[in-house]
Parts: structure tokens; C-alpha cells; sequence
């Protein structure tokens, strides 16, 4: 499995630099697969005293930085489940993944200090916050030194693959978000089908430059380059000019991102005259790639990103070949081991070729279910063990798959999922706000942006800026408003559902 594999290249290349944490383009940290071996020891020595056994959720709110990286492999190494969690949640949002996922422990940046603080006798589960800054690590580093990497090292790794071993949120068209529980299963199924479709190698240098949150920089960066023994180029927060510089002087061989900042790359007055041609490996996730994008970036660049899809419940489905065609507006075939089909979303009998349906997955990849939901998981599944990921395609008969929209109610901006119904609950609880759909209009930057349409209450008097502000105290900053547009009334159809296609192409424009 991945952790066992892990490990195995800590004792075989322990010089090895696996992650180096890179501010702006000056390294500041360094780690060798030895030291990580041995820091990891100690960070699994510590939560162990701190009364961490199997099964329990230890939550993260950190910042990119050596710490998470230490505490995520730790706790799935000791059996427990990583609960990777944005810093940019404001306090009501956190606490409900707290409660939900009744975690234990949480490690949090001290800067969300007056966020959490307020949350902690709320939550009888939770037996401490533990608030660690990232800023040369001092305090993770004091926290690890009374113990000895040696308490730890008779733990065994862990063996059933079917154990949960990191849970990640997300939403849906109804109800609040829910934990997809991810096992060592999933991981390895995962790893290893990328780790052949992409030719990952043991020399390749990774620039990481997304949020480590995510499955996108969680798992397909981080831990494809661990898996593959290769070094991280963990970039604390991406900037184009940077990035540029470190993919050329470093040089690197692979970087992976969200359309959002591929288009930052090619916009950037730092791209004149860069060549991109000694990359071994460029991708696209997260979000559509659009058409003129791929074409902007290897004119600019001289290389053709990859498009890939995938999503948190199942890890990446699909790709483009790495040689092979890579086909402009096409998300590829379905990646080794993973079984990808298009039905009829009302039947759900397979569809034939070139015609729309949704898209179902089954694989050793798809998670187990939603934490504590066994509705939903049962929801999520057909009776022979299809994922309906409610995402709309079509299959070309040479077998490429091209995705055709969604079926749920989804906006995705700047590669982060926001889901309406999230963002309309929200809205709902101001006094002047009567009723409310939030809709998703094209957005050449952040390829959506999120549009609130409302109709106040009779008498009430709210302007745009308010909302905005109101909505950015509840939910994280991505998930607010952009923009605010006010109607007398909503369309709605003979069931009182709201036309959102008809707000679309009035508003959208
Ligand atoms: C930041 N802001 C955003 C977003 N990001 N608003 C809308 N959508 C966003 N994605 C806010 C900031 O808080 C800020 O608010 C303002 O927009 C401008 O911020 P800026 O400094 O320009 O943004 P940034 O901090 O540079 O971030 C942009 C980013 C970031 C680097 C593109 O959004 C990012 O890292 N996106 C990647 C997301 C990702 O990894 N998704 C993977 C999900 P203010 O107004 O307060 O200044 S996993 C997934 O989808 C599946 C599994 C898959 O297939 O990969």
C-alpha cells in the first residue's frame, strides 16, 4: 500500500530530498525521505500520547507547510483519519465539520486562533486544539521534542485496506456537506493507476502550487511525487512569476493545476519568451479546461497540458494520454483499473456511443461511502456498485470521454466546488432576503463566478455590498457572491422549482 511503499523509499533513498518548502522562489526547508521517516515517527509518538487511536478523526486547518505534511501521514499511519480542512472557513463552518466527523483532535494555524476559540466548548468530542503556526515551524517543532521518533517505530503499518484512512467534505444539491471516506485501499488504487498512466519517476521534481485540502494537491500531487519517491517544490502560495522561474531554473518536470492558473501562467508579463518544452508532465484538473486555454498555453509554452477528470469521492477517473493524443475539450479514457460508463440518467441503462448520459465509475479508486450517511451512500451507488458522480458525457467511439455538463446544481470557481443550495441557505437567513437562487455565470478568469439573484422582502432595504458582506461571514470567501442582482420575482415552473437555466441566459450575458 501507499505507506508501505512510502516507508520502503525512506530506507532506500533516505538522502533523497522528498519536499522542499519553497516562499516566493528562496527555499526555506528542506527534508530528506529519511528526515520525513523519522519526523513522521515522532509526530505519530505525539499523537499517540495525546490519546490518538485507530479510527479517530484528527482534523487539519493549516496553512501549506511541513506540519501538515508530517501530521496527515502520521495519522493515517496510525490508523486514524485525516480530516484535511480549508483555513479560510469562518467559525460556523467549521464547527459543523468538527461535530459531523465528531473529531478528536484538531491542529489549527494560529492565526484562525479567534475562529476556533469560541467553537471549543461546543464540541464534546473534541479533546484539545492544538495551534501551530507555520512560520519556521517553532512551535510543531516544540511540540515534537519531548518525543523520540523510537516510540513509534514498533507501531505497525496499517493493513486493511478497506480501513478509512482520510475524509473529505462535500456537498451536495440537498442537505450539508458530507465526509467521503477515502481508505488506504482507495489511495494505493489511485496512486498506483496514475503512477503508470502519467510515467511518474523516481528523478521527476514536482512544483506544488495548490492548497494541500484537496484531493487535486493532497493526492494527486503530493502524494503521486511521494509514491513515486520524487521531490516536492512545495510553493506556500502561488504566484505566476514565481512559478515560472522555479519551472525553468530548477528545472522541473511536472506541475499540476486548476485552469484558473494556467491562465495566470499564460497572462503573466514574467511568460514572454518562456519555454515550458523540457517538462516532462503538465496537467489540467478540477475544472473544464477550455478550449482556447489549451491552445493559448502550448502556443505560449510549447507544451500540450493533459486534461484529467476527477472528483473526491473516487479520486481521478479519467485522462489523456501522456503519449498519445490529447484531445482538445476531452477528459481522455478511463485511467488503468477504474471502469467509466454513460447511462441514461433516468433508466441508467448504458447509453450507446455519442450520445449524452451521466457518468458512472467503479473502481478499487471509489470511496466507501459518506460518513454516518447510509442513505446517501446508499444514494450514491447503483445496486452493482456504479458511483453516479452526476456528471453529464458522452463516450466517442475510439473511447474518449467528454464531459456535457452537470446534472446536479454545481459551480465551480477557480477549481473549488460551490454548491448554490450552500450559498442560497446562507442568504436566507438575512431579514431582507425573501427568497434567492445562485447561479453560475462564465467567468474568463475564474471560470465561474457566483452570481446571487434575490428578491427582498416587501419594505426591507439590503444593498449588493451588504449581502456580499453578510454571505463572507458565514461561508468561505470563494463560496460569497461576486455579485448581487436584485428582481421583483424569481421564474419559477408549474412545481415552483426556479428556472435556473432562464437566470442564466438573462443575467449571464
Ligand atoms: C481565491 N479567491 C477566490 C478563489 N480563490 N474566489 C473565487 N474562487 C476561487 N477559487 C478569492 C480570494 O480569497 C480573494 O478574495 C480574491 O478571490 C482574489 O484572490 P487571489 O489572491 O487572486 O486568489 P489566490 O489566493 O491567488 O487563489 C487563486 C487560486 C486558488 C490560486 C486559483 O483559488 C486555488 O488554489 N485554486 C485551486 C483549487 C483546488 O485546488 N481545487 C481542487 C479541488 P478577497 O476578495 O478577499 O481578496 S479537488 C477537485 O476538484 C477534484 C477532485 C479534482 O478533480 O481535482
Amino acid at each position: 500500500m501507499f505507506l508501505d511503499r512510502l516507508q520502503q523509499t525512506c530506507l532506500t533513498q533516505p538522502e533523497k530530498v522528498a519536499v522542499e518548502v519553497i516562499e516566493a522562489t528562496v527555499t526555506t526547508q528542506r527534508v530528506t525521505y529519511g528526515e520525513l521517516e523519522q519526523t513522521v515517527l515522532q509526530t505519530m509518538a505525539m499523537l499517540r500520547a495525546k490519546g490518538v487511536t485507530p479510527g479517530d478523526r484528527v482534523a487539519l486547518q493549516l496553512p501549506k507547510c511541513l506540519a501538515f505534511v508530517y501530521l496527515h501521514l502520521a495519522i493515517m499511519r496510525l490508523g486514524a483519519i485525516a480530516l484535511p480542512l480549508n483555513p479560510a472557513y469562518p467559525a460556523r463552518e467549521l464547527a459543523y465539520f468538527l461535530e459531523d466527523a465528531e473529531v478528536r483532535l484538531l491542529f489549527a494555524d494560529r492565526q484562525v486562533r479567534d475562529t476556533v476559540l469560541p467553537l471549543l466548548h461546543h464540541l464534546p468530542a473534541l479533546h484539545e486544539c492544538i495551534f501551530v503556526g507555520c512560520e519556521g515551524e517553532d512551535a510543531f517543532d516544540r511540540l515534537l521534542a519531548p518525543y523520540q521518533p523510537a516510540d513509534a517505530v514498533a507501531v505497525p503499518l496499517p493493513t486493511d485496506p478497506n480501513a478509512t484512512c482520510l475524509m473529505i467534505y462535500t456537498s451536495g444539491t440537498t442537505g450539508r456537506p458530507k465526509g467521503a471516506e477515502l481508505t488506504h485501499g482507495n489511495l494505493t488504487a489511485n496512486l498506483a493507476s496514475l503512477h503508470t498512466a502519467w510515467g511518474w519517476r523516481n528523478d521527476d521534481v514536482l512544483l506544488h502550487v495548490l492548497p494541500l485540502f484537496h484531493i487535486h494537491g493532497l493526492l494527486v500531487a503530493l502524494h503521486g511525487a511521494l509514491y513515486a519517491g520524487a521531490t516536492t517544490l512545495l510553493m506556500t502560495r502561488f504566484e505566476p512569476a514565481h512559478a515560472l522561474d522555479l519551472l525553468v531554473k530548477r528545472p522541473c518536470s511536472v506541475f499540476m493545476a486548476v485552469p484558473t492558473i494556467h491562465r495566470r501562467l499564460v497572462d503573466a508579463p514574467a511568460a514572454a519568451g518562456v519555454s515550458l518544452r523540457h517538462m516532462r508532465l503538465i496537467t489540467s484538473g478540477s475544472d473544464r479546461l477550455p478550449d482556447d486555454l489549451f491552445a493559448q498555453f502550448e502556443a505560449h509554452f510549447g507544451v500540450r497540458l493533459l486534461e484529467r477528470y476527477g472528483m473526491s469521492e473516487a479520486g481521478m477517473i479519467l485522462s489523456n494520454p501522456l503519449h498519445g493524443e490529447r484531445r482538445i475539450g476531452s477528459v481522455g479514457l478511463p485511467l488503468p483499473g477504474v471502469e467509466v460508463r454513460i447511462v441514461d440518467p433516468e433508466t441508467e441503462a448504458p447509453q450507446p456511443d455519442n450520445v449524452v448520459g451521466e457518468v458512472q465509475v467503479r473502481g478499487a479508486n471509489v470511496c466507501k461511502g459518506y460518513w454516518r450517511q447510509p442513505e446517501k451512500t446508499a444514494a450514491a451507488f447503483t445496486p452493482d456498485g456504479w458511483f453516479r458522480t452526476g456528471d453529464l458525457g458522452l463516450r466517442e467511439p475510439d473511447g474518449y470521454f467528454t464531459l456535457k455538463g452537470r446534472a446536479k446544481d454545481l459551480i465551480i470557481s477557480g477549481g473549488y466546488n460551490v454548491y448554490p443550495p450552500e450559498v442560497e441557505l446562507a442568504l436566507a437567513e438575512h431579514p431582507a432576503v425573501e427568497a434567492s437562487a445562485v447561479i453560475g455565470c462564465p467567468d474568463v478568469e475564474w471560470g465561474e463566478q457566483v452570481v446571487a439573484i434575490v428578491v427582498q422582502r416587501a419594505g426591507a432595504k439590503v444593498d449588493e455590498a451588504a449581502l456580499i458582506a453578510f454571505c463572507r461571514a458565514r461561508l468561505a470567501v470563494y463560496k460569497a457572491p461576486r455579485r448581487v442582482i436584485f428582481v421583483d420575482a424569481l421564474p419559477r415552473n408549474p412545481l415552483g422549482k426556479v428556472q435556473k437555466a432562464q437566470l442564466r441566459s438573462k443575467f449571464c450575458g
